[in-house]
């Protein structure tokens, strides 16, 4: 029997003009979540992220800062990649396109293009905006910029073309026969919606400045920065050589950049005989404190900071719990204080605390479990755990984040009204025995919501799995089908959300 395909989830490439910010770390923590989640299920992930470094931008940004174009990718790139273990996340490769492994790849990728005969050379005239390496149809545009805003400069060129109006038909009925392909729904229908109004073929070359990859047999020419972009998700995975890992399961990218992935990305691929990815999630935008997140505006959010503010698990909670993934959300200090003081301190980290700090005491930290003992309040509070798996689990694989908190939340919620009503603080002078029924119970919610949370916060659920005496090797969602038997050990009980 074969070993099926490893899941495949992909970050957008990340310009290197400018210095990683929330918006970035958003996209790389929220594949993190997907693909921790995954691999918690048992299964084999390879998730890739990197950074973009070719196109007329950061030759630009490269300039202003009077330094030569690869030192200066090397510097940017480096702080993307340095980003990662602040984020606790955890691709398993990073590809920067200025990497030998891609330029190769890259080419033969236009190769196979031209070979199609998708690829012919004409003359471009028309808008391109250098801010989005995009290009813009009189019609598109407001007020003489670009619909984004950015400003746009008239261009006339020799250019190589990818014929994208050949695609048109079959981009629909793409679409209709996989109506998965682009999430949330709403997406699809823009998708649809912009292809049916027609596709003009797409100018895939640049001749008027030099950093980026050549076009095989034209050295006049370097690819257009997209064309060459989106081949990463080729070249990372082996191409032109086997690719175990393709098609891509996902391909998570912010709402900006979704006709690329969602139009282009597919087209060039049908040109080429390869399989399509099996989805493009669009995620929303945030805004910081209401307002658009810019550096002109001088409004960028560092991680780094944020992270060291209020610690590393609050902010993954926050980000992927305050707004519906998809949907545009609001950065607020404010709000990030609440979450963490609320949800993560008061709420599970009480859970966690009162009764770790009780069982503590009894027997050395040392107990075993007895489910025969269990009455039925107990079993109505447990009865909760086995669908919450099942809910937590389906919920992230379809990038329902916050519903997936939610439903956690709801159990240790749960949790604390169970202890507030039965009271073992009261127990413990009465009735020893029935006090550690009703703590055994809490440790099995808390078991099962801290393994459930790993993907979320990685690092606070290995301190209070820890604590809880679970070994690391019993930590899976299989391991959530049976209860541990024999002694367990706790851990010593300490706090781990702190209040801000
Ligand atoms: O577009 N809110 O790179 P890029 C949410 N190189 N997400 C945000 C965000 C915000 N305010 N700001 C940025 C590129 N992002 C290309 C991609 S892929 C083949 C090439 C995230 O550095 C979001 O994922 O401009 C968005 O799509 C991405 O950063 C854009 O990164």
């Amino acid at each position: 029997m074969t070993a099926p395909k490893p899941f495949f989830i992909t970050t957008p490439i990340y310009y290197v003009n400018d210095r990683p910010h929330i918006g970035h770390a958003y996209t790389t923590l929220a594949c993190d979540v997907r693909a921790r989640m995954e691999r918690l299920r048992g299964r084999d992930v390879f998730f890739l992220t990197g950074t973009d470094e070719h196109g007329q931008k950061v030759e630009q940004s490269a300039r202003a800062r009077g330094m030569d174009p690869q030192a200066f990718t090397d510097e940017v790139s480096q702080s993307f990649r340095d980003l990662i273990p602040l984020l606790g996340a955890t691709p398993d490769d990073f590809i920067r396109t200025t990497e030998q492994r891609h330029k190769d790849g890259a080419a033969v990728f236009w190769q196979r293009l031209q070979d199609a005969g998708a690829i012919y050379l004409d003359t471009y005239a028309g808008w391109y905006a250098v801010r989005d390496e995009c290009y813009y149809q009189d019609s598109e545009l407001v007020n003489g910029k670009a619909p984004t805003g950015a400003d746009v400069v008239w261009h006339e060129e020799k250019s190589y073309f990818f014929r994208l109006s050949d695609y048109q038909d079959k981009l629909l009925s793409f679409y209709k026969t996989h109506p998965d392909c682009v999430a949330p729904p709403s997406r699809l229908h823009e998708v649809i919606r912009f292809v049916e109004g027609g596709l003009k073929d797409l100018s895939i070359s640049r001749s008027t400045f030099s950093w980026g990859i050549p076009v095989p047999n034209d050295p006049d020419h370097v690819m257009y920065v997209w064309l060459d972009a989106l081949a990463n998700y080729l070249t990372a995975g082996g191409y032109p050589e086997a690719m175990p890992c393709w098609p891509a399961d996902v391909h998570v990218v912010g709402k900006d950049i979704l006709r690329f992935h969602a139009v282009y990305w597919p087209a060039f691929l049908m040109a080429a005989g390869l399989p399509l990815p099996t989805q493009i999630f669009a995620h929303g935008w945030w805004t910081n404190e209401g307002q658009k997140i810019s550096k002109s505006l001088g409004n960028t959010i560092d991680p780094r900071e944020i992270i060291e503010t209020f610690g590393l698990d609050a902010v993954r909670y926050f980000l992927l719990r305050e707004v519906p993934f998809g949907q545009d959300g609001d950065f607020s200090r404010d709000k990030l204080r609440q979450r963490a003081n609320g949800d993560l301190a008061n709420d599970y980290g009480n859970l966690c605390q009162r009764s770790l700090s009780m069982m503590a005491k009894e027997n050395d930290g040392r107990f075993v479990l007895n489910p025969e003992a269990w009455g039925e309040d107990d079993q109505a509070f447990l009865a909760m755990l086995p669908p919450l798996t099942q809910a937590v689990t389906h919920a992230v694989s379809t990038f329902a984040f916050h519903t997936a908190l939610e439903k956690v939340w709801d159990v240790i919620r749960a949790g604390n009204r169970y202890v507030d009503h039965q009271q073992p603080w009261a127990l413990k002078k009465t009735d020893p025995v029935q006090m550690m029924r009703v703590l055994s119970c809490v440790w099995v919610a808390m078991r099962h919501v801290s393994i459930l949370l790993q993907p979320f916060m990685p690092q606070s659920t290995a301190v209070l799995l820890d604590q809880l005496g679970v070994p690391p090797t019993e930590r899976t969602l299989a391991a959530l089908n049976t209860l541990p038997t024999g002694t367990v050990t706790l851990g010593t009980p300490a706090p781990v959300f702190r209040r801000g």
